[in-house]
């Protein structure tokens, strides 16, 4: 197998914000991309952080009366527990105060202004502080009382002051022409007509500096101005790997493989603003950009003003944290907006978890327990069906690679319901509590095939829920796996189980 080099990364989250579900979402869907890519035998980085400049935050720290640092030292701890808290296998953290990331920084900006595609002008127009977002008045939603909102709900401000632009309109056909040349580049597919279409409506030069606060990176060319927040935070992604700067080292080569995870509300940045950047700078772009969709909580937006945030903390601590991952990732097909409701959650803990993938285990792991001293039967003269049950793994490894080379991860999870749901099928067809009584024999093969069934959803739920993966091959006394296809090599038969405890406790409706 020819081993690659992946980057992951999610967004690096608002430092002022209370994590919510969105930074959860994002958070445990890279995770799943990235332990997915590290057991099909890639060397991974996955990357999460902080961004923390930005009038946003020294606004916040205002309020708070503290200054910015101190309140981006407080905060960044806090989503530094989140990645704990989701069990995320991230290798990196960053801060955009960090020196790593403000030299990166610096670094991009330089080669930008070196080519001319830095000039200094006044911006007058609409800016949301909410999203630190430049907007035209066509892309505002006009209220009742005369003024206006963003689509994400929050108000804009009229600003007028010297800034640099970066020209951004130069580069309209050769992003159009990159889109074209790379179909994959953006996905889902809807998302990328929807950037394209903004694209062709086209673009006007972005404002990239500002001066009337100062709490950001200073502009190496003019110590007046401090970069437009979103310049900054987009180069923590290639600064995590030490890709921008004149002494690149053998990370650096991560960057052709990166993938950037963000929701729906934050794609223009990336997949306009920022492959505009990189090709202004003569750079290497990501491989991916993926967009995911929104969560509504029980069919209302998401908002602090509506007091119906939802803390992913409280959610793990009273379901637990394998369930929240498995509902996140399987209720609402990865790209599509959908609802989070205890009931959905409820029901899936329920049927999906407790029913279809821990009854299995139970009952069949229990029976191995009481009729064979807990060790595993050896076969004998399996049929070809039982033969090929056990050995289509590959063929479906093969099937859930390609679905996660477009991050479906959706569609992976079905796929592993559907082993699920067949193992089962084979379980109870096979009438094992009759065979008992009156073919010992079959007895064993049919206890044998089924554990080798569990052993391989055991291992293919690891991205999903890696505690549960690690839970169930305990159970059956398999260690050290690290990769999908060493699985195959372990012959379980004689194998001891150890103590077998419940997965998932039912939860009441
Ligand atoms: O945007 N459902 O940071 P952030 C799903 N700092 N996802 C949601 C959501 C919801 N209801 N609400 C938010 C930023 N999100 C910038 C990124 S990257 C160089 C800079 C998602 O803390 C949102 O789409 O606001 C984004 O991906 C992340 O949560 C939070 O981003």
């Amino acid at each position: 197998m020819s081993q690659k080099k992946e980057f992951f990364t999610t967004p690096i989250y608002y430092v002022n914000d209370v994590p919510h579900i969105g930074h959860a979402y994002t958070s445990i869907a890279v995770d799943f991309l990235a332990r997915f890519s590290r057991l099909n035998g890639n060397e991974v980085r996955f990357l999460t952080g902080t961004d923390e400049h930005g009038l946003k935050i020294q606004k916040a720290a205002e309020i708070a009366s503290i200054s910015p640092i101190d309140l981006c030292n407080k905060n960044s701890i806090i989503f530094r527990e989140l990645t704990k808290k989701l069990n995320l296998s991230n290798d990196d953290f960053i801060r955009t105060t960090e020196t790593r990331h403000k030299s990166g920084a610096s670094h991009l900006w330089k080669l930008l202004f070196e080519n001319g595609d830095i000039y200094l002008d006044e911006y007058t127009g609409w800016y949301s502080v909410n999203d630190e977002t430049f907007y035209n008045e066509k892309d505002l939603i006009k209220q009742e009382n005369g003024s206006f909102k963003t689509i994400t709900g929050g108000p804009v401000e009229w600003i007028k002051e010297e800034s640099y632009f970066f020209k951004l309109s130069k580069y309209q056909e050769r992003l159009l022409d990159y889109y074209d040349k790379h179909p994959d580049f953006i996905l889902p597919e809807t998302k990328r007509n929807e950037v394209i279409n903004f694209v062709k409506g086209g673009l006007r030069d972005l404002s990239v500096s500002r001066t009337s606060f100062n709490w950001g990176i200073s502009v190496p060319n003019d110590p007046n101005h401090i970069m437009y927040v979103w310049l900054d935070a987009l180069t923590s992604y290639p600064n995590s790997i030490n890709f921008l700067t004149d002494n690149q080292d053998e990370m650096s080569s991560f960057w052709s493989n990166a993938t950037h995870i963000v929701g729906k509300d934050i794609l223009r940045h990336h997949a306009v603003y920022w492959p505009a950047f990189l090709i202004a700078a003569k750079l290497e772009l990501p491989k991916r950009i993926y967009a995911h969709g929104w969560w509504t909580n029980e069919g209302n937006k998401i908002s602090k003003s509506l007091g119906n945030v939802i803390d992913p903390v409280l959610i793990i601590n009273e379901y637990g944290l394998d369930q929240f991952r498995y509902f996140v990732l399987r209720e609402v097909p990865f790209g599509n907006d959908g609802d989070f409701s205890i009931k959905a959650l409820k029901n899936r803990i329920n049927s999906d978890l407790a029913n279809d993938l821990g009854n299995l285990c139970q009952r069949s792991l229990t029976m191995i327990e009481k009729s064979f001293d807990s060790i595993i039967p050896s076969p004998s003269n399996l049929t070809d069906d039982n033969i090929d049950l056990i050995k289509n793994f590959n063929h479906r490894l093969e099937q859930l690679i390609d679905k996660i080379s477009m991050q479906d991860i959706t569609g992976y999870i079905k796929n592993v319901w559907e082993l699920i749901s067949l193992s089962n099928k084979f379980f109870n067809d096979s009438k094992p509590w009759e065979l008992k009584k009156n073919n010992e024999t079959e007895y064993k093969n049919v206890l044998y095939v089924t554990a080798n069934l569990i052993k391989q959803i055991g291992i293919l739920i690891n991205p999903i829920m890696p505690e549960t993966s690690e839970k169930i091959l305990y159970m059956l006394n398999i260690n050290d796996i690290n990769q999908f296809h060493q699985i195959n090599d372990i012959d379980i038969s004689g194998l001891k189980l150890n103590e077998i405890t419940p997965l998932f406790p039912r939860v009441d409706k």
